[in-house]
Order: C-alpha cells, then structure tokens, then sequence
C-alpha cells in the first residue's frame, strides 16, 4: 500500500506549460524539514517586513542560503546579511538543496543551483497578494517551492496581471516546480482559512521557495 501510495504522489500534475506539481513529493522528509526551518529561525527570526509602500506583510519570513530576499521603505532586494541580525543568513541545509534539486530534475530541469531559500511562514489570515517575482538575476532558472503545514489555496494567474488566476489547493508536502513559461506569471496566495490546520504544525503554514538569485 505504501508503495502504491508512493508511486500515486510522484506523478506529476501540468499546472501550466512549464508549472509542474509533484504531490507530496517533501513527505518523506518533513519532520527533518520543520526541525531545520526551527533551527534556521533560532539564529534569523521570522519576521513581518514591510513593503516600499509602507505596508506591513501578513506572511512572517526568514531565510537561508547565501542571500535571502528582504523588502524595506527603500525597495526590495537580495540581500547576503540579514538586516535583523547584521550577520550572514544560515547556511542552506544540503536535505533543502537536495529537495529542491530532486524536485526541478523530476521537472525537467536537470541543472538547478538554488543559492537561495526564503522561508514564509502563514498564520491565520495571512495572505500574499498577487505578484511577480522579478528580482532574480537569471529567468531561466526555474523556482522549486515546497509547502508544508496546513493547506492553503494558491492563485496562479497569467503573464498580465488582468489575467484571471486559477486556484490550486497546496498541501502538506506538496512542491511545485516553476519554470519557463510559468516563471514570470502573476501569482498569490489567499488567506489561510480558519479550519486550515495540520498535526505537525498547527494553523500555520510555512513555505519554502527556492531560486537561482544570483
Ligand atoms: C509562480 N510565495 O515568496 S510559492 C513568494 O506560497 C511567493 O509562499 C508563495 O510567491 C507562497 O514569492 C507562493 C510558489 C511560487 C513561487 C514563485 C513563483 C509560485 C510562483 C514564480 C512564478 C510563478
Ligand atoms: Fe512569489
């Protein structure tokens, strides 16, 4: 049974040309990834940023590896320090980069160097409103992102923000390769609803994205 279930989760599911869905492709491994997403928050904390336009983010977040993406009154950015601390951001675990390069190989992308993992951490009603990710250095590179916690609805719109977002449950578990034609598509997630829960970790839901920054 537990092999059947295995080969079920490992089929991919076309989201769009070049978005690939791998359903619980980080299951095997996610106590190990919740204890490392804790040990990375002990030396760089969550934290809620706040935008250019002076809005405080719902989404908390860290990061690791060799830069993590920072947001401030002056803009956003890639940068190698973690304004909290003054110091570098924590290493990237080698079972995230492993993860992550797994995941983009069964996607196609055979040659994925992630340098860089944010670390989003949802409570509830914490939302990310719809977005392009744009302030990376290299477009081909695909973003491998891995979601764990309680389950939350991923709007996955088009090239243009008018464009209607389709809407996609991610669960515990679940990564979602991004590449090609996909990787500068309007995207967001809605609130995290009130029932939303998971025995590891409660109401909260952490997302791992992983990116080629450099
Ligand atoms: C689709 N995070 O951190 S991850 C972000 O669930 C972000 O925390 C969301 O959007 C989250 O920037 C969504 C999935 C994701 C990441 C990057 C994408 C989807 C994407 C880039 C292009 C298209
Ligand atoms: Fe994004």
């Amino acid at each position: 049974m537990q092999d059947l279930f295995a080969d079920e989760a490992r089929k991919p599911v076309v989201m769009a040309t070049g978005a690939w869905l791998l359903k619980g492709f980080a299951l095997m491994q996610d106590r190990q990834l919740l204890t490392q997403i804790e040990d990375i928050a002990k030396r760089s904390p969550f934290r809620q940023q706040v935008t250019p336009g002076g809005h405080t983010m719902s989404a908390a977040m860290t990061g690791c590896g060799v830069a993590s993406w920072v947001t401030d009154r002056r803009g956003y950015r890639y940068d190698r320090l973690d304004p909290e601390t003054g110091a570098p951001w924590p290493e990237m675990p080698d079972t995230f980069r492993h993860l992550a390069q797994d995941a983009a190989a069964a996607a196609g992308f055979k040659s994925f160097a992630p340098d860089v993992c944010l670390i989003n951490r949802y409570t509830t009603g914490a939302r990310m409103g719809l977005h392009q990710d744009k302030d990376e250095v290299d477009f081909t590179a695909p973003i491998v992102s891995v979601s764990l916690g309680a389950e939350m609805t991923f709007l996955f719109g088009g090239p243009q923000r008018r464009d209607k977002p389709t809407r996609w449950l991610l669960e515990h578990g679940d990564v979602v390769v991004w590449g090609g034609q996909s990787r500068l598509n309007f995207h967001g997630v809605a609130p995290l609803g009130k029932r939303a829960s998971h025995p590891l970790t409660g109401p909260v839901r952490y997302n791992l994205t992983f990116r080629q920054a450099f």
